[in-house]
């Protein structure tokens, strides 16, 4: 239906009786074909006929207020006093009267539209005062475009019956103002006594602190037990000693620059580091907070607390639920209107992989990011646009009110609480000084710096407020400030005592049983066999599909398949062998959970964990059958985005050391797309943190005459990422390897992520294929010897490759001649780059005179580059293609030529 917009609205209602009636009749018909404001118009409408009998002119003039109450409710939002230090942005139509066809005379009539906002009929003056103080003030609201009218009715009901406007008692205002005072006394203290340090002030925004604490009070009174925290940057500390209740002395110590507790670290900036805490509140229950670490990149954090929250809310060992754990991100103005994967991540938020239950997220909104004003920032006129994508309110509220501010946190978790949704608060607030404290803002905003010069700070102000109503007096104020900065003062000389910065280890219960990675440990893998029968018996209900449902025909054939491999030939593919790595740590006890783009079935039609029936759109999942004592397998198509999916996914792992977490790309190339993810925290993460993490990441790779892309999932970049043991980089050729693979990342002693290049045509060819036994015995094999060599001693020449080459040139040279003397390994793993296993291979060819690496990626991409540097002890020369800017040819003929070229070189 055509969208009539409230202009046309006044005209209509003057000049148009007739398109009103035409409306009227398809309201009376079915309401909901119209649009919500003319459907709640209508409603009205029938209020005042059924209740009042109105003749026509009373109705007309009912049916004005009516609408003018509608727009306050959908449009007062930009109406507000909300900005603390400068005026808004003019929106036009206002909400002025006569643009409703009302005028000054009708501001004395009583209306009966009064009754909408249940203050009975009212004067038109006191209805308009009504919608100014409750959608006008220092809240504004954006609610209406929600489709669910339960959710807006709930919302309306809350803040109309409240006008928005807090009573709080005086406790509550003294709590108030004790953590705004604390707020402000924090930054000040820090601010006198470390002249030109860094610190990412909070000063301007101060009421984050009682925002937070009202979020955290108001969540635990309503059964909240554990909040997980993603921030950035600004006003970090004051949240870690303010909230999070990180001790003063510990904070300052920090300042001094002291080395870190632990020589095995190389540690972050203290405006970076994470920690979790337990703390009372008001009423003496226990409150979990953790604050996640982040990295400089903003908006990074978002996923990975997400995932932090769904893997707690997972884990049944725990009573933890959508209930009582909550999600609070904060972000930035400019950055959560910038960065793209805040869309990722909400995005996220309905979905069933992904959802906790509802995020609040609130915005330091403090107009300016970096340098760069508002204006420049986004196109949106809200920095919280992005919430309307998933239909949650936004509370846009003054941060210089802050019971305001107190008050409507205090809405937004219960609408979380009641509806499990997202929230955002925008909290409007300013930066007194530049980006940090050395840098001078003036230089490009000098009209907004010198409007803030001349602004109180919200504590003054808010002191002052509470002094004029009598609820504390100036000298409770001065006990208060000076009690505090006693208390820094205090902390200040026991903070000289600190040597060492200790690096929290932040989630720290979970990973109590878990010791870090020592000398010695990739110089072997653990024994992760599994014996057959044990295989057969896990093997059997992921080969078999549930007789009572109909499947399609080809899934069928494709489990009678799989039988046979299992049980008649004993010989699997790759599917098999990933799917016995998982059916077996499920065993075990370790929950799998698996996600990525199409991994149900596998880009590439192999996996099949997931069975669709034939005649619903129910699945069947396999891995879920297994034994009613086994842990949860859990597997979900993600949405299609890599940043934000292998955050959450890197954020699920760091909350469950015990289960294994996959993360899939497409294909291997795709995986740039989170190249954030990879850098700041997978590879990192460990050394500036001190967390460990098990992520399994699988990159399709293999060069195969598709093109440019598809081929390379960037072996060179994650070697580049790669030392000190950070990260696992493989790349098995084998079923078998690969179920041993996944099973070593839970059957060591220490956590270390995993980057997996996996196969694409290999994942059906007829030579990667392993025989049960091989499941039933040994390891992961780091490098795999040549079994066709008779004689060792005839060897004089060993190419060592990785991945699918390694079938093409087996394949040639079985084909020829007088080969005897070339023996090929396999490099299965090529980080940590397993010099002693392969040293003990090579030591077996005591007459070869050649050691040639071959690879099928370009010269300046592959394992090359890294193992050029690396392979200590041995001349190792390279075969493969010469260097090129994009990494793979568009041409099938050239690629076979090419790849035909390899093989040549090395068996020429
Ligand atoms: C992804 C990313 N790009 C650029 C930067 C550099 N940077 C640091 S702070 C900042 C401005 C952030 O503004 P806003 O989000 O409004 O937060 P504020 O600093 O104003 O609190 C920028 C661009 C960054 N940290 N992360």
């Amino acid at each position: 239906m055509k969208t009539i917009h409230r202009m046309d609205k006044y005209s209509y209602l003057n000049h148009n009786p007739e398109l009103i009636e035409e409306l009227y009749q398809k309201y009376l018909k079915n309401p909901e074909d119209l649009e919500s404001g003319w459907k709640h118009f209508f409603e009205g409408f029938e209020f005042s006929r059924k209740n009042y009998q109105e003749d026509d002119s009373t109705s007309l003039a009912e049916f004005k207020v009516i609408n003018l109450i509608e727009d306050y409710r959908k449009r007062g939002h930009l109406f507000t006093k909300t900005n603390p230090v400068r005026t808004r942005r003019q929106y036009e139509p206002s909400l002025d009267i006569q643009h409703y066809g009302l005028e000054e005379k009708d501001l004395e009539q009583v209306f009966h539209a009064g009754n909408k906002l249940g203050i009975g009929s009212a004067k038109l003056k006191d209805i308009i005062q009504f919608l100014e103080r409750t959608y006008c003030g220092s809240i504004g609201a954006e609610y209406y475009y929600i489709r669910d009218t339960e959710q807006v009715e709930w919302l309306r009901e809350q803040m109309e019956s409240s006008q928005n406007t807090p009573n709080f008692p005086i406790d509550r205002k003294q709590r108030i103002l004790a953590k705004l005072t604390y707020a402000v006394g924090f930054e000040k203290f820090i601010h006198k006594k470390f002249p030109g340090q860094k610190r990412f002030s909070l000063e301007g925004a101060e009421s984050l602190i009682p925002a937070l604490e009202s979020i955290i009070e108001s969540g635990s009174l309503r059964g909240v037990k554990e909040f997980i925290i993603g921030m950035p940057h600004r006003g970090r500390l004051n949240v870690l000693a303010n909230i999070m209740h990180k001790p003063y002395f510990e904070i300052l110590s920090e300042f001094e620059g002291n080395e870190f507790d632990d020589e095995a670290v190389l540690g972050d900036v203290k405006y970076h580091m994470g920690y979790s805490s337990k703390r009372p509140n008001s009423k003496g229950s226990e409150i979990a907070l953790t604050l996640s670490p982040n990295p400089s990149h903003l908006e990074a954090v978002s996923p990975v607390v997400e995932g932090m929250v769904r893997a707690k809310i997972d884990d049944h060992s725990n009573a933890i639920t959508e209930d009582n754990i909550i999600p609070i991100l904060i972000h930035g103005d400019a950055s959560i209107a910038g960065q793209g994967v805040v869309y990722e991540v909400i995005q996220m938020s309905k979905l069933k992989g992904y959802k906790t239950g509802g995020t609040i997220h609130l915005i330091v909104n403090n107009q300016v990011g970096f340098t760069t004003s508002y204006l420049d920032a986004r196109s949106s006129i809200y920095n919280t646009d992005v919430a309307k994508t998933i239909q949650s309110p936004v509370f846009h509220i003054n941060g210089d009110d802050v019971e305001a501010v107190s008050f409507a946190v205090q809405l937004a978790v219960e609408y979380r609480q009641t509806f499990k949704q997202d929230v955002f608060i925008d909290l409007l607030c300013y930066r007194k000084y530049g980006h940090n404290e050395g840098d001078e803002p003036r230089f490009t905003q000098p009209l907004l710096y010198k409007a803030i010069e001349k602004h109180p700070h919200t504590q003054a102000i808010y002191a002052k407020k509470l002094i004029e109503e009598n609820s504390i007096t100036q000298e409770d104020i001065q006990r208060l400030e000076d009690s505090f900065h006693n208390t820094m003062e205090y902390s200040l000389i026991k903070s000289k005592e600190v040597t060492k910065t200790s690096i929290h280890n932040f989630l720290e219960s979970s990973w109590e049983n878990i010791r870090r990675a020592k000398e010695g440990d990739f110089d072997y893998s653990p024994d992760t066999s599994v014996d057959i029968e044990t295989l057969q018996a896990i093997g059997k209900p992921l080969v078999e599909l549930p007789e009572n449902k109909a499947f399609y025909r080809k899934l069928v054939r494709l489990q009678n398949n799989r039988s046979d491999m299992l049980f008649k030939h004993q010989k699997l593919d790759w599917a098999m062998g990933e799917l016995l790595a998982y059916g077996t740590l499920l065993k075990e006890g370790h929950s799998v959970r698996f996600s990525g783009q199409d991994v149900e079935r596998g880009t590439f039609s192999h996996r099949h964990a997931v069975f669709t029936l034939e005649d619903s759109c129910d699945k069947y999942i396999p891995l879920q059958h297994i034994d009613s004592e086994q842990a949860s397998f859990s597997i979900y198509n993600s949405l299609l985005s890599e940043y934000g999916v292998l955050g959450f996914e890197y954020g699920y792992a760091l909350a469950s050391p015990n289960d294994l977490v996959i993360w899939e790309a497409q294909f291997g190339d795709f995986s740039n797309g989170a190249q954030i993810i990879f850098d700041q925290f997978l590879s990192s993460a460990e050394d500036k943190w001190n967390v460990m993490n098990h992520l399994v990441v699988l990159l399709p790779h293999g060069f195969e005459g598709q093109g440019p892309e598809h081929s390379s999932a960037r072996i060179e970049r994650y070697l580049t990422l790669c030392a000190e043991n950070n990260m696992q980089v493989c790349q098995p050729t084998t079923p078998a390897n690969m179920f041993h693979l996944l099973r070593r990342q839970l059957h060591r002693e220490f956590r270390k992520p995993l980057i997996v290049f996996t196969p694409k045509s290999l994942l059906r060819h007829p030579l990667a294929m392993s025989d049960l036994s091989d499941f039933a015995q040994g390891a992961y094999q780091e490098i795999i010897d040549d079994n066709d060599v008779q004689d060792p001693n005839k060897i004089t020449k060993i190419a060592i490759c990785s991945g699918k080459i390694y079938y093409d040139l087996l394949e040639e040279k079985r084909k020829r001649q007088n080969k005897e003397h070339i023996a090929i390994l396999r490099l299965e793993q090529i980080y940590p780059l397993p010099m002693v296993q392969i040293k003990a291979i090579l030591e077996q060819y005591p007459a070869h005179k050649e050691l040639v690496w071959v690879q099928e990626e370009p010269l300046n991409m592959g394992a090359w580059p890294f193992l050029k540097n690396n392979f200590e002890g041995y001349e190792l020369q390279v075969i493969s293609r010469p260097p090129t800017g994009s990494p793979a040819t568009g041409s099938s003929k050239f690629h076979k030529a090419q790849q035909q070229d390899i093989i040549e070189r090395l068996l020429a």
